[in-house]
């Protein structure tokens, strides 16, 4: 069976861990895209080097030319600005919006068939306008947020009561910002509810706020300290682990940016949910019962999206 081909748009701080990540796994031959000549060449030239190291076949190229990314299975995109201490996600809108445009137009010619995984900020708004840019079906582009900030809610927990990573689950829907919903009703500890864990006193209810609360400022806390841009081995991660779904069909239900039909109430939105990935793409929206504050949460969350997105709309009237 051909290898398959994975066309990275964007071989930034992201970009550069998805290729390294696509690679060191053999998901498949990967293209690295960027507007800025050189880079993309040398980091794929770099990685390439580390093959022998490593043991991995996946050939790595890069380009500048949207026709070398023709046929790709899966494209995902980071390219645009991240933020800087001080910088709201929705500052970038403006800037990411116009690159948006440019992505979505490489896509549409080139790699109409792909499953396209977005990362740009602000991410719901993005996804959004790459979706409509591209023409792409809403089950075939999806945006990558929930697995990073359900990765960095399971992290806190299990650094918290020192068990495993492997036996913490998560869930956090909504928007990829301060009005995100981590669900401890739907996360567990070795299959145990986090509410059955504060109430056998494992954890105290306010350690649990603490660790939603740094959960929400997952991303500020690591633009704060680095200063010169924002997380990038945690989200590369995530948004590889949303490709091998599609790529091997392994049917995971992960927390997606998906577009929704109607499910929880939205329609016409991109925002995060349980999306089960596989061949087919978001092959099913899992719409789970929330509790009148979550519900709550969750429509505050949308409404948040829902103003990005008309941000949008007056920015590209075509939208
Ligand atoms: O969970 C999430 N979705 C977020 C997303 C997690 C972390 C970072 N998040 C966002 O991803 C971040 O706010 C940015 O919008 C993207 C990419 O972050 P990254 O840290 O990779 O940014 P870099 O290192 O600046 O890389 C962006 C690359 C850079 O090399 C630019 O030259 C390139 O994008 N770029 C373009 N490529 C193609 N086409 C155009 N027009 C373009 N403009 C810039």
């Amino acid at each position: 069976m051909a290898r398959k081909k994975i066309a990275l748009i964007g071989a930034g701080q992201i970009g550069g861990t998805l290729a390294l990540l696509a690679a060191t796994k053999e998901l498949g031959d990967v293209i690295l895209f960027d507007v800025v000549d050189g880079v993309p060449q040398g980091k794929a030239l770099d990685l390439s080097q580390s093959g022998p190291v490593e043991g991995f076949n996946s050939t790595l190229k890069g380009t500048s030319e949207y026709k070398d990314i023709v046929g790709a299975d899966v494209v995902i995109v980071t390219a645009g600005v991240p933020r800087k201490p001080g910088m709201s996600r929705d500052d970038l809108l403006e800037i990411n919006l116009k690159v948006m445009e440019q992505v979505g137009a490489g896509i549409a010619k080139y790699a109409p068939e792909a499953f396209v995984i977005c990362i740009t900020n602000p991410l719901d708004a993005m996804v959004w306008a790459l979706q409509k840019f591209s023409g792409l079906p809403a089950n075939r582009v999806v945006g990558m947020a929930g697995v990073l900030d359900s990765a960095r809610f399971r992290h806190f927990i299990a650094d918290e009561l020192k068990v495993s990573v492997q036996d913490v689950t998560a869930f956090v829907l909504g928007g990829h910002g301060d009005t995100m919903v981590p669900l401890p009703r739907y996360s567990t500890v070795g299959g145990i509810p986090l509410p059955d864990i504060v109430k056998m006193g494992w954890m105290s209810k306010e350690k649990l706020e603490q660790i939603i609360q740094r959960t929400r400022d997952g991303g500020a806390e690591i633009v704060g300290l680095l200063k010169t841009g924002s997380a990038f081995y945690a989200p590369a991660a995530s948004a590889i682990e949303m490709a091998e779904s599609y790529l091997k069909d392994k049917k995971r239900i992960l927390p997606c940016a998906a577009f929704l039909k109607g499910e929880y109430g939205v329609k016409g939105t991109y925002v995060g949910v349980p999306v089960l990935i596989g061949a087919g793409g978001a092959e099913k929206i899992v719409e789970i019962s929330l509790s009148g504050s979550e519900q709550k949460a969750f429509d505050k969350s949308v409404a948040a999206v829902n103003g990005l997105v008309d941000a949008c709309k007056k920015i590209a009237p075509k939208l």
